[in-house]
């Protein structure tokens, strides 16, 4: 089946018991038993629930995983998958990634005995030279947030490989419309689910896929352990939210290359970080392992200060000044100060991730007005 079909259909039966075409919100904490373990496949809501499971469904086969499971947000997401290592095994990661992962990675999980190490993932002989025996998990975001890097999933997964370690690849920025990790070779997928999977702002979520059914089982028993599941009616939202997927990608591709091509023109702008630019460092690999190139993307300004960036923000009217992306309406973001605050500044520059970086979430409005607002704002 394709995307599309399946994104309608994957996981979503009729409900047997009305007919109802929409899978039902089934606010239960508990399931009644005929006697002590003879029930009909659900015992406790934190386990399974009949919607979540349906939204598991679903998100699976969009990844074309064998197995999923849905988190309270993408950081439960990352947590679950990060509690299957032990003390003193190492992940090496993206050294451009979510501030968020880098704050559980360095402020939570090196507490509890995990080392981290940051790299560079465009340059392959860094990579390599960063993996040692210890090396469990390798860590990728890609495109990454918010410098918009590409990274090679198939040639990070050959090294992992080559050195018996794990590969996980967040997905959120491309969603799975555009990238699928698994096909790629990943043992992981996961996503902020919050983001273009939920697509309408309404929704905190995770996702974490594999075809491994030992990893799988780990992540499952983490799941029903640890218990950081969403509700069925968030699970419901969800649902609804990725019958769309696939035509709101479209239109978020669309409307990012227009804005991107716009700001690349604009004379007070200096640089644009968009993947689909010819000059952009891996448009090649970009273009190799993704359908398009998405409805994300960085500039900085000519005037490369943060109060010049803090004008434009705050002269913005049709985006909107928040942290967050992948929803309809379009959003703008300042790195330095919102998402990526908790990153050191050295470490955050030595990335890039300069104090004028904007970033951009762009939405499905029209594009006219997207790029009427943008014109207003920079002046
Ligand atoms: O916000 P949450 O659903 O917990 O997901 C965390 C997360 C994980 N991975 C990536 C690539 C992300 O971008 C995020 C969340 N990011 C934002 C809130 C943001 O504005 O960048």
């Amino acid at each position: 089946m394709k995307f599309g079909t399946k994104a309608i259909h994957a996981g979503q039966h009729p409900d047997p018991s009305t007919g109802a075409i929409m899978t039902p919100i089934y606010q239960t904490s508990t399931f009644a038993q005929e006697s002590p373990g003879k029930h009909k496949g659900y015992e406790y809501a934190r386990t399974q629930n009949p919607t979540r499971s349906a939204l598991e469904a679903n998100l699976a086969a969009l990844e074309n995983a064998a197995y999923g499971r849905c988190f309270s947000s993408g950081m439960g997401a990352t947590d679950a998958i990060l509690k299957m290592f032990n003390p003193g095994d190492e992940i090496v990661s993206t050294n451009d990634l979510y501030g968020g992962t880098y704050r559980i990675f360095t402020k939570i999980y090196e507490r509890y005995g995990l080392k981290f190490k940051f790299v560079d993932m465009k340059d392959l002989e860094a990579v390599k030279g960063a993996i040692s025996p210890q090396t469990k998990l390798v860590w990728v975001e890609t495109p990454t947030n918010p410098m918009m890097n590409i990274v090679d999933i198939e040639a990070i997964v050959q090294i992992s490989k080559a050195a018996n370690a794990l590969t996980v690849v967040d997905n959120t920025f491309a969603s799975p419309y555009l990238q699928n990790p698994i096909d790629l070779g990943a043992d992981i997928v996961m996503h902020s689910v919050t983001k273009y999977i939920a697509g309408h702002s309404d929704v905190v979520m995770g996702f974490v896929g594999t075809s491994s059914k030992e990893i799988d089982d780990q992540i499952g028993f983490i799941q029903n352990s640890s218990g950081a599941i969403p509700g069925p009616q968030d699970s419901f939202l969800v649902l609804r939210g990725i019958k769309t997927l696939h035509v709101r990608m479209d239109r978020h591709c669309d409307n990012g290359e227009k804005v991107a091509r716009f700001l690349k023109d604009h004379p007070k702008v200096e640089k644009v970080y968009w993947p689909g630019f010819e000059d952009h460092p891996n448009h090649e690999v970009a273009k190799k392992q993704m359908k398009r190139f998405g409805g994300m993307l960085s500039f900085i300004l000519k005037d490369d200060n943060q109060e010049a960036a803090f004008k434009v923000l705050e002269q913005l009217r049709v985006f909107t000044l928040a942290e967050s992306l992948g929803g309809v309406e379009s959003l703008a973001g300042h790195p330095a100060s919102m998402t990526h605050a908790s990153i050191p500044k050295e470490q955050r520059l030595e990335a890039g991730l300069t104090d004028s970086l904007i970033r951009l979430s762009v939405g499905i409005e029209d594009s006219d007005d997207l790029i009427e607002d943008l014109k207003q704002a920079i002046g």
